[in-house]
C-alpha cells in the first residue's frame, strides 16, 4: 500500500492535453479550455491521477502555442481565465490534479517584450532581454555565428539595423536572455501566478535550453548539436559500442549549460512555499543520462522526463537494459522514474512500432513499472499518425524545412469522439485546424466504450490497477524465455511481458492474472506474441 506520506507525483499518471486537439466546445474547429470542463467525466473515467495541458495562453500559434505573447493569460480562442478556474475546480473536484505548460526558453515575437525590443535602438535596456547581436560582414549582412535552429535554418534573424536576434527555434521564438534579472524575476511571477490560482506543477519546456554561452562563437559542428536535441534521429539499433552522436552536446554552447542549475534552485524554492505539494517536471533531453537527471535533484526539479521509451528497440534485451539504466540513473538523485511512450513532439506509438499490438504491449510494460508515467492524449484509443496533406500542414518544421521534414502533424490531429458526427464530434465547426482521417469510426471514443476489448478500456484497466503498484519495488524475474521481460513488484505482482512474434510459455508460477493485453492461456501458461501479463 502506498505510503500515506509518499508524495502524489511520485507514482502518478499524467495525461497529456493538447487542448487545440482535445475537444471543441465553441464551434471555431479548434478544441478549448470548455471542452476539457465538458470532458472531466471521460479523463476521470480513464483513471488517471493528473492532467499536463500544452500551452493555452495568447499566441499567434506558430508552434501549436510554444510561442507565447502572454504568459499570464489564457488565448480567447482556448477562453478565458475564469474558465481556467472552472476547469481547474472541476478537475480537482474530480480528485485530479493539474500540470501546466511553462515555456521559459522564448517568447512570441508578439509577446510585448520583443515588440519593444524591435522598436528600441541597439544595445538598449529592452534589447538586453533578449540576445541581439551585431551580424558579421561589412553591413551586418551575415549572422553573428553558425549556429543553427532545431527546426531548420539558421538560428539568427536579421530585423534591418545589421543587428540579428537567436531563435533555437522558430523565427517567431525569439529566446530570452536568462542573464537578465528581469527575464529571472518574470518567469518566477509566472510561475506564482498559476500557483496562486492553485495549479499543482509545471511541465517545464526545453528546460535544458535557458543558458548560452554569451560569447557566441562559431561551434565546430552546428548540424550535430541541434541532431543531438532531436528524439527523431536517434537510430534505436545504434551499436552502443560506437561514440554516440549526442556527445556533441556535452559542453556545447546552448544546451545543457551548468549555470541553468541555478534557475531551477530558485524555482524549487518558490515551489516549496506552497501547500498542498506542487511538483515540476522538466523537458531535458540532455546527454548523457546522468546530465538529465540532474534536473531532478533534490533542491531543483520534481522530475524529469525520460524519453528512453521513445526510441528504444522493440526487443526484450534493448528493452530491460533500458530499464536498467533509467532505474539506476534516478535512483542517483532520488527522483521518480518518468516513463513515455509519445508526446505532441514525437510519432505515435503505434506508427513508430509499426502496430497497435507492440504499442499495447510497451505500454502494459511502462505502466507497471515503478515511477509516473504519461499518456499523451490519443495514445488511450491507439490512435496511428494521421496522413496530412502538404496543404493541410502547420508545423514550423515543415516550412523552416522547406518541406523536407513533415514535421509533428501527425500526431496532433483532433481526437474522434463520435463516430456517427461530422468530425467524430470534436467540433461543429466547417472546418478543423488539421483534418482528421475519414477511417477513424471505430477508434472513436464512443466506439471504444461499447467495447470491452477495446484499446481505451485496456488503458482504462490498467490505470486503476496501477494505482495497487505504487511502491518503488522492483526485481527482475530470471528463468523465463529470452522473448520475456519479466519482473516482479511489491506485494507479490509479477509482470510477464512476450516482446516477440511467437507464443511463449511463461516458467515461473503464476497466481491470479489480474490483467491480460493480447492473448493468455492459462491452463497451458502460453503467453502469444506481443501479449502481457500483469499477475499477482
Ligand atoms: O520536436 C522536436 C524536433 O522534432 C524536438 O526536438 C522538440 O523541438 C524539442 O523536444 C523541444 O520541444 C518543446 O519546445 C519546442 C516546441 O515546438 C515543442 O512542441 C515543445 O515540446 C519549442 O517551444
Amino acid at each position: 500500500m502506498p505510503s500515506p506520506k509518499e508524495s502524489w507525483w511520485r507514482q502518478a499518471s499524467f495525461y497529456q492535453i493538447y487542448p487545440r486537439s482535445f475537444f471543441d466546445a465553441n464551434h471555431d474547429g479548434e478544441g478549448d479550455l470548455l471542452g476539457i470542463i465538458d470532458h472531466v467525466d471521460y479523463i476521470k473515467n480513464l483513471g488517471v491521477e493528473a492532467v499536463w495541458l500544452s500551452p493555452f495562453y495568447p499566441s499567434p500559434l506558430a508552434d501549436g502555442g510554444y510561442d507565447v505573447s502572454d504568459p499570464r493569460q489564457v488565448d480567447p480562442r482556448f477562453g478565458t481565465l475564469a474558465d481556467f478556474d472552472e476547469m481547474l475546480a472541476q478537475l480537482h473536484a474530480a480528485e485530479i490534479k493539474v500540470v501546466v505548460d511553462v515555456v521559459p526558453n522564448h517568447v512570441s515575437v508578439e509577446h510585448h517584450w520583443f515588440q519593444e525590443a524591435l522598436s528600441a535602438p541597439r544595445d538598449s535596456e529592452a534589447r538586453n532581454r533578449f540576445h541581439f547581436r551585431p551580424g558579421k560582414g561589412e553591413k551586418g549582412e551575415l549572422p553573428p555565428n553558425n549556429w543553427l535552429s532545431v527546426f531548420g535554418g539558421p538560428a539568427w534573424t536579421a530585423v534591418g539595423d545589421g543587428t540579428w536576434y537567436l531563435h533555437l527555434f522558430d523565427s517567431s521564438q525569439p529566446d530570452l536572455n536568462w542573464t537578465n534579472p528581469e527575464v529571472v524575476q518574470d518567469g518566477e511571477e509566472t510561475l506564482r501566478f498559476w500557483l496562486d490560482r492553485g495549479v499543482d506543477g509545471f511541465r517545464i519546456d526545453v528546460a535544458f535550453g535557458l543558458m548560452k554561452d554569451m560569447g557566441f562563437n562559431d561551434h565546430h559542428d552546428p548540424r550535430g548539436l541541434i541532431d543531438a536535441m532531436r528524439l527523431d534521429l536517434v537510430d534505436p539499433e545504434r551499436d552502443p559500442n560506437l561514440p554516440n552522436p549526442r556527445e556533441v552536446m556535452v559542453g556545447g554552447p546552448f544546451f545543457d549549460r551548468d549555470e541553468v542549475h541555478e534557475i531551477y534552485r530558485g524555482w524549487r524554492k518558490i515551489l516549496d512555499g506552497y501547500q498542498p505539494e506542487r511538483m515540476s517536471v522538466a523537458e531535458a533531453w540532455a546527454y548523457p543520462v546522468e546530465r538529465a537527471m540532474a534536473y531532478a535533484r533534490a533542491d531543483e526539479l520534481h522530475q524529469v522526463f525520460n524519453f528512453d521509451f521513445m526510441v528504444v528497440a522493440y526487443r526484450p534485451d534493448a528493452i530491460r537494459t533500458c530499464i536498467d539504466e533509467v532505474l539506476e540513473t534516478v535512483g542517483l538523485v532520488g527522483a521518480p522514474a518518468t516513463w513515455v511512450l509519445s508526446n505532441h513532439d514525437s510519432q505515435r506509438v503505434v506508427t513508430r512500432l509499426g502496430g497497435l499490438n507492440k504499442a499495447l504491449a510497451m505500454a502494459a510494460i511502462a505502466h507497471a513499472l515503478p515511477g509516473g508515467v504519461y499518456v499523451y492524449q490519443g495514445e488511450e484509443l491507439g490512435l496511428a499518425d494521421a496522413e496530412i496533406s502538404d496543404d493541410a500542414r502547420q508545423d514550423p518544421i515543415w516550412f523552416r524545412t522547406q518541406g523536407r521534414e513533415v514535421g509533428r502533424d501527425g500526431a496532433r490531429v483532433p481526437l474522434p469522439w463520435c463516430p456517427h458526427l461530422p468530425h467524430y464530434g470534436f467540433s461543429q465547426a466547417q472546418r478543423l485546424w488539421l483534418p482528421q482521417p475519414s477511417d477513424w469510426q471505430s477508434l472513436c471514443v464512443e466506439s471504444q466504450e461499447q467495447n470491452e476489448r477495446s484499446t481505451l478500456n485496456l488503458y482504462q484497466k490498467m490505470l486503476s490497477l496501477r494505482r495497487e503498484l505504487r511502491t518503488n519495488e522492483f526485481s527482475w524475474i530470471t528463468g523465463e524465455d529470452t522473448a520475456c521481460v519479466a519482473f516482479a513488484r511489491g506485494a507479490g505482482w509479477k509482470v510477464f511481458a512476450n516482446v516477440s512474434d511467437e507464443p511463449i510459455v511463461i516458467a515461473s508460477d503464476v497466481e491470479s492474472v489480474r490483467f491480460v493485453v493480447g492473448k493468455y492461456d492459462a491452463t497451458r501458461k502460453q503467453l502469444e506474441g506481443h501479449s502481457v501479463i500483469w499477475a499477482s
